[in-house]
């Protein structure tokens, strides 16, 4: 039985989820052209970034999975007993069961999340596994500080839960910006565990964002027919094809959609010429050293508390207080 989503108690912000059409417009209207990479996450392509994870060339999610599982008593004994748990993101996942296991007595979970969907179904099968936990999802866009709810329990501190390397899909600026405000959301008292992925040999790297199967590239592509069903545009998805190449100067996989000829993509008004291999930006994955990821957090005013990373450093978690 599932706990219906009447039972938990919302709290509603009404994040506003943009303007698909407007932004489409501005990052075309750019040279070179670009789309942001939060529209990849319509139904389609939430199942697949499921199906991603499960990729052999995908090492993050096995890897950060594995490391969580290890590392959780230590992190259990760096974490403060009654922690209010706070992830950003909808936390449906076997990472967000291990983490509330493993911690002494949690007394809250408040899963931060756009999509009200999203979050009340994660929310939902949570509350089933963990009936001790008080659930307090709260629908927020979580680049933004967030109000938290206060938990019914008494709880001295909060712990932000960011996994999946899912920092790394901001740019630096954006990062920081992002850190700062989770450092308010957490308060002077509160703690962050953050998963990143680690620099690391470039075939490695290429090899986990061009899947054999072909999983990321319709990952990818699919970007185009959400903007062609959102936004009435008539991109030929058939047109362009995905590349994700590392720079290792700048620390990141670029993911591209290259046109395959020259062409015109009609969208609201407008039209948009490319040109035959004109690539344009659709995404940057971020992979960090221990200095990059320093150097990042302090310009949000928080440290590295403790560190664990899996045997080969691959993928690392990181305890971060301000
Ligand atoms: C969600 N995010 C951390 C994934 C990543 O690795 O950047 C999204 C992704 N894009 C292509 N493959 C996976």
């Amino acid at each position: 039985m599932s706990i219906a989503a009447a039972d938990i108690p919302l709290t509603d912000l009404h994040p506003s989820s943009g303007d698909i059409t407007s932004d489409a417009i501005e990052g075309l209207s750019s040279s070179p052209k670009w789309l942001p990479s939060k529209y990849f996450y319509d139904s389609r392509g939430s199942q697949l970034f499921e199906a991603i994870t499960r990729q052999p060339e995908y090492y993050l999610t096995r890897v950060e999975l594995e490391l969580l599982a290890t590392s959780m008593p230590a992190i259990a004994d760096a974490v403060a007993s009654c922690a209010h748990v706070v992830e950003y993101g909808s936390g449906s996942g076997r990472k967000t069961e291990l983490l509330l296991e493993g911690l002494e007595d949690p007394v809250a979970y408040t899963p931060i999340e756009i999509s009200r969907t999203a979050l009340l179904a994660s929310v939902g099968r949570l509350a089933e596994a963990f009936p001790a936990i008080e659930m307090l999802p709260v629908c927020a866009d979580f680049t933004q500080p967030v109000p938290l709810p206060q938990p019914t329990r008494e709880s001295g501190h909060t712990l932000v839960f960011f996994p999946g390397s899912t920092l790394g899909n901001f740019t630096h600026d954006d990062a920081a910006l992002l850190l700062r405000s989770m450092r308010e959301t957490m308060g002077p008292r509160g703690q962050a565990l953050v998963g990143i992925d680690l620099d690391k040999d470039t075939a490695l790297i290429e090899a986990a964002y061009n899947d054999a199967a072909g999983v990321t590239r319709d990952f990818t592509l699919n970007l185009l027919a959400r903007l062609n069903r959102d936004t009435g545009s008539d991109f030929d998805l058939a047109g362009f094809e995905h590349r994700a190449r590392y720079s290792r100067e700048r620390g990141r996989i670029e993911t591209h959609l290259v046109s395959l000829r020259e062409q015109h993509v009609r969208l609201a008004d407008h039209s948009f010429h490319f040109h035959a291999d004109e690539a344009m930006q659709v995404e940057y994955s971020h992979k960090y050293t221990d200095q990059s990821f320093e150097a990042l957090i302090a310009r949000a005013g928080l440290r590295v508390a403790r560190r664990w990373n899996d045997p080969r450093d691959w993928f690392g978690l990181r305890l971060l207080e301000p």
